[in-house]
């Protein structure tokens, strides 16, 4: 009982697995695996989760709404639906954007329809159109709305489309409806593609830029803009000779949208959210596109040869310019906090990207990431995630809260880096926790610029005096009760 140890066994995950009834064991089992040699990434994911086991996923509204479309910035996107929605979800992500609040950036902001009781038994149809008629009238520079629908919209059975279709008329601004409630699919995965779908529908293509196209012109895709990462990613295309044209979507516009598919290449970073409209652009307008990862000064050497070998000698010349200007320096912060943070070991648990892009940083800095896991990934993510695993590491789907909290407790990570609703259980417990999702009110992570300070909040997490001086709140009551 209690199997601590050093990495991650078998034995191990049976035992923490035994507490739950045998078909839940059974399907838990098949979640998570141990990588070893020559181990497949066999490990089932993207399926419902078991009732009672506590997960911690999000909903396709939360994929829609916070995470695709609440970045645009120069559009206002109606939480539609009952008040919670809109509020709990109201800035949480930290997806910065640049501009006059409430007049070129409406971000920051939130917009309800606040339904009541009476909207759920007479529709909230009317209601939306009224919403959409004062936000318009408040907010004139208002560049297009987008509708996101939680679940009760879906259960009673609105025609969002047809009122976005006759306010489009009135306000002559787009208006998108989201079917994004929250119920639709497993996770927040759904949200993502119906988001992309209505970006898809109604926005991509809609608009031509006069310029001509340029031989350097691209999008970066599936960026937030958490904690200003994509201000920091964007430099060093820039810096490499690229024209950015659109983000998709931190700190971005519905004009770039609208006008995104005049690009050469679409270069994308969080391939979990937008890999559809990647593909849709490529097999409707023929623009390819990569992945790559701009976490931590390894990985972002590797993506700059990558994406300046899809240019010309320019951009190739370039790029290794822009390495050869921030080697130094990245080798200074390497210089700085290595010391302190080598050998130390790492566990994850966060969405559908980071789980596997953030693993090169940690390395750079000499630590050593023993186990990880995603919300809601697909088996194309866990693909590309065996390979960057070491050997003996574990590897959990849709991790329940009591799994994630028994894996650490038996493997005593120096570091948990994961989400809010994580954060205070294993700080309680006198664990160094850094939040991965939003960056723990920090940022930027992504490029040359997020890596120093990436390197100083993780040693600021792990070499903190704090952790030592605590004690699980429920130690000291079993103390004071004897
Ligand atoms: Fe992509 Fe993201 Fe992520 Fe994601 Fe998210 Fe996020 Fe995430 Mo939180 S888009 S999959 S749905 S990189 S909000 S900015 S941190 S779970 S790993």
């Amino acid at each position: 009982r209690n199997i601590v140890s050093e990495r991650p066994t078998e034995e191990m995950v049976e035992d923490v697995l035994s507490v739950y009834p045998e078909k839940a064991r059974k399907l838990r089992a098949k979640h998570i695996a141990i990588k070893d040699e020559g181990s497949t990434c066999a490990i089932k994911s993207n399926i419902k989760c078991v009732p009672g086991l506590m997960t911690a996923r999000g909903c396709a509204y939360a994929g829609a709404k916070g995470v695709v479309w609440g970045p645009i910035k120069d559009m206002i996107h109606i939480s539609h639906g009952p008040i919670g929605c809109g509020y709990y979800s109201w800035g949480a992500r930290r997806n910065l954007t640049r501009g006059v609040v409430g007049v070129e950036s409406f971000s920051p902001m939130m917009f309800t329809s606040d339904f009541s009781e009476s909207n759920i038994v007479y529709g909230g149809d009317k209601k939306l159109e009224k919403v959409l008629r004062e936000a318009k009238e408040l907010f004139p520079s208002v560049k297009g709305f987008s509708i996101c629908s939680e679940c009760p919209v879906g259960l009673i059975g609105d025609d969002i489309e047809s009122v976005a279709k006759r306010m489009n008329k009135e306000l002559e601004v787009p208006i998108v409806p989201v079917r994004c409630e929250g119920f639709r699919g497993i996770s927040q995965s759904l949200g993502h593609h119906i988001a992309n779908d209505a970006v898809r529908d109604y926005l991509l293509g809609k608009k031509e830029r006069p310029e001509e196209v340029g031989p350097y012109d691209i999008s970066l895709i599936g960026d937030y803009n958490i904690g200003g990462d994509v201000w920091s990613s964007k430099k060093i295309l820039e810096e490499m000779g690229l024209r950015v044209r659109n983000v998709w979507t931190g700190d971005g516009t519905v004009e770039g949208m609208m006008a995104a598919h005049q690009v050469k290449l679409n270069l994308i970073h969080c391939y979990r959210s937008m890999n559809y409209i990647c593909k849709h652009m490529e097999e409707t307008y023929g623009i390819p596109w990569l992945e790559f990862n701009f976490f931590g000064p390894s990985k972002i050497k590797e993506s700059i040869r990558k994406i300046a070998a899809q240019f010309d000698e320019t951009i190739q010349k370039k790029g290794e310019e822009v390495i050869a200007k921030y080697e130094p320096i990245m080798q200074k912060v390497i210089d700085q906090y290595r010391p302190r943070l080598e050998g130390k070991k790492v566990m994850l648990f966060i969405g559908g990207l980071r789980p596997r892009h953030v693993i090169g940083a940690y390395e750079d800095l000499g630590m050593e990431v023993i186990g990880t896991g995603y919300e809601f990934a697909h088996k194309d993510d866990y693909d590309r995630t065996f390979p960057e695993m070491q050997n003996q590491t574990i590897i959990y789907d849709d991790a329940t809260e009591h799994e994630l909290d028994q894996f650490v407790n038996r493997l005593r990570p120096d570091l948990v880096g994961s989400g809010v609703k994580e954060k205070y259980v294993f700080q309680k417990q006198g664990i160094p926790f850094r939040q991965m999702h939003s960056w723990d009110y920090s940022g930027p992570y992504h490029g040359f610029e997020g890596f120093p300070i990436f390197a100083r909040d993780m040693d600021i997490a792990i070499s903190s005096p704090t952790w030592s001086l605590t004690k699980a709140p429920w130690k000291i009551d079993k103390e004071v009760r004897g």
